[in-house]
């Protein structure tokens, strides 16, 4: 990020600055917390102190196999012997805690979903933290108030310890966005927890900070992450794109899902105002959040499923959709519930599908990337059958094994076909782009992969200009950002859950 551009970046967020002042503020049994430094630096201009304990109304609800409904559930507070007596926590069992982001709370339906399948999985004490009260507007407040509920669950964990002997070197922190740095400080403070799964960590306030700011490998004995929204801010991605666990998995590259629509952020604006117009606020805040939650419902699917994300080490994201890194030697690792049982280090990119379930077999996923290279670039193996496109994607269908001397003139008739195709595209989608079609094609042809379904799709969608560039270094489009997060965030409070 630029100078300037980081310049840009205070002032729309100094419109969500509000709450605690001061240099330090302490809570009863639960410290002090300071806002200076490593709290306040470039990356973060705008440190606030944590709210009281009785303002961020963290709550624990326990859930086992013997009480799995919401009906059931008990629920924990440190030094409360009774309601643990009344519970059915059991020290002997491992421990599953979730912990929820910015503008969530407890009782969401992927809590619900991913508790059963945990429950499903083993017989474990799956506690649900729910920070509800603080994880709401300005972000920078919830995103301090993070460290109160850390330091809250902590305490829950040192006393369960106390009590019961449950050993925090088999826990396990599940949190999703503010909820994984909020793992991370508990792990931090707590020295040796087990393990924690960072689901696309939040990026504001948190990229590039000092390690005990964010999450970070040393949080636990096992750190995994996965990233799906790790595109710019300023283009409205939520998560971290920097690598801050032992393994970081970056499942179709880690900026953008599949299946969530536009990528720029005048398309995205579009899609999340198409939502709101035609299928009301749900549509428009899962269109907002559709690649920031993602990592939730790949990681729910993992637990149970027969089918395992086999992730590749690669250099970059385009050199693995270049096909340059489908073999393992070793090194691949199994993204999500899974990952503690396999090796893996590093960066790890994997392909995985655009609707549930998103988890490709093993061999269409190693074919994918590279069958669709090899079709595209040695046509004289490949016949393109038809072609059909949307506003989003080019469809071909290939048949293979064409007889190489007919190779020529066959590579020149499909060409055609697919330059029609293209072509028809670009017509549709940008009428009056003035880029030449020679280049933009040659963009879109060496950018085409093939889907499961052998369904040719455009996954960089570069031919169509992108997002534009000029705008993107200036304070517009800043505003336009900030504006549409106001709306998007008005949109999911007054949806009152
Ligand atoms: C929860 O699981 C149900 C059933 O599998 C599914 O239909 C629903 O979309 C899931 N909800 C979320 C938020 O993941
Ligand atoms: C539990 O904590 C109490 C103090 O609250 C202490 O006296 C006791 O030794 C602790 N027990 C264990 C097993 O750590
Ligand atoms: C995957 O590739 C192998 C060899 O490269 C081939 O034999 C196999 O048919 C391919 N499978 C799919 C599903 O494309
Ligand atoms: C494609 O055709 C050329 C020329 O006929 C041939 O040398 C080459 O081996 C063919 N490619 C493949 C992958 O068969
Ligand atoms: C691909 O071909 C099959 C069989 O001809 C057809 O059913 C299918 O709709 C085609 N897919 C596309 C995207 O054209
Ligand atoms: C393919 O897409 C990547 C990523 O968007 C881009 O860097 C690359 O230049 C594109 N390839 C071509 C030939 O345009
Ligand atoms: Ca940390």
């Amino acid at each position: 990020m630029s100078t300037a551009t980081r310049l840009c970046l205070l002032v729309p967020l100094l419109v969500f600055y509000s709450g605690a002042e001061g240099l330090e503020v302490c809570y009863k049994d639960l410290g002090c917390f300071s806002n200076a430094a490593p709290f306040f630096s470039a990356q973060r201009p705008l440190s606030l102190l944590p709210q009281s304990p009785a303002d961020v109304g963290t709550t624990f609800g326990l859930f086992t196999r013997e009480n799995p409904t919401t009906r059931e559930r008990k629920r924990l507070l440190a030094e409360r012997d009774d309601l643990l007596e009344d519970s059915t926590f059991n020290g002997a069992s491992k421990t599953k805690f979730i912990i929820h982001g910015f503008q969530n709370n407890g009782h969401r339906p992927w809590v619900y979903n991913l508790t059963d399948e945990l429950l499903k999985e083993g017989d474990y004490n799956v506690i649900v933290v729910d920070w509800k009260d603080g994880a709401g507007l300005p972000y920078t407040q919830a995103a301090a108030n993070t460290r109160v509920v850390a330091a809250e669950t902590e305490r829950l964990i040192r006393y369960l310890n106390n009590r019961t002997r449950a050993d925090w070197a088999q826990m396990h922190i599940i949190g999703h966005s503010l909820g994984a740095h909020t793992a991370g400080y508990v792990g931090h403070g707590l020295g040796s927890l087990g393990r924690i799964s960072g689901l696309d960590p939040a990026e504001p306030l948190f990229e590039h900070t000092d390690p005990l700011v964010r999450i970070d490998p040393a949080d636990a004995a096992f750190v995994d992450i996965i990233h799906t929204d790790g595109s710019s801010i300023l283009t409205l991605g939520l998560g971290l794109d920097q690598p801050v666990g032992d393994v970081d998995f970056y499942p179709e590259g880690g900026a953008r899902q599949p299946g969530c629509g536009a990528e720029s952020i005048i398309s995205k604006i579009g899609v999340i105002a198409e939502g709101l117009v035609t299928e009301g606020f749900q549509a428009a805040k899962n269109a907002f959040s559709c690649s920031h939650t993602r990592a939730i419902e790949l990681f729910t699917e993992s637990i149970n499923s027969q089918c395992q994300f086999t992730a590749y080490p690669c250099s970059s994201w385009d050199d693995y959709e270049a096909g340059d890194c489908s073999d393992c030697d070793g090194s691949c690792s199994v993204m999500g519930f899974h990952a503690d049982k396999h090796g893996g280090a590093g960066s790890l990119y994997l392909n995985t599908n655009d609707k549930d379930p998103f988890c490709l077999t093993d061999i269409a996923l190693r074919n994918r990337s590279r069958y669709c290279l090899q079709s595209l670039t040695r046509q004289n193996q490949t016949v393109i059958e038809n072609c059909v496109s949307t506003m989003e994607t080019v469809y071909v269908n290939f048949t293979t094994n064409l007889k190489d001397t007919i190779a020529e003139e066959i590579f020149c008739s499909e060409y055609e076909k697919f330059l029609e195709c293209v072509t028809a595209v670009l017509d549709t989608v940008k009428p009056c782009q003035d880029t030449s079609v020679k280049t933009v094609i040659g963009s879109a042809y060496t950018n085409y992969s093939l889907t499961a379904n052998y369904e040719c799709e455009d996954r960089h969608k570069g031919y169509r200009g992108g997002e534009p560039s000029s705008l993107r270094q200036t304070c517009l489009s800043l505003w336009v950002t900030m504006a549409a997060v106001v709306l998007c965030f008005f949109l999911v409070m007054t949806q009152g859950r």
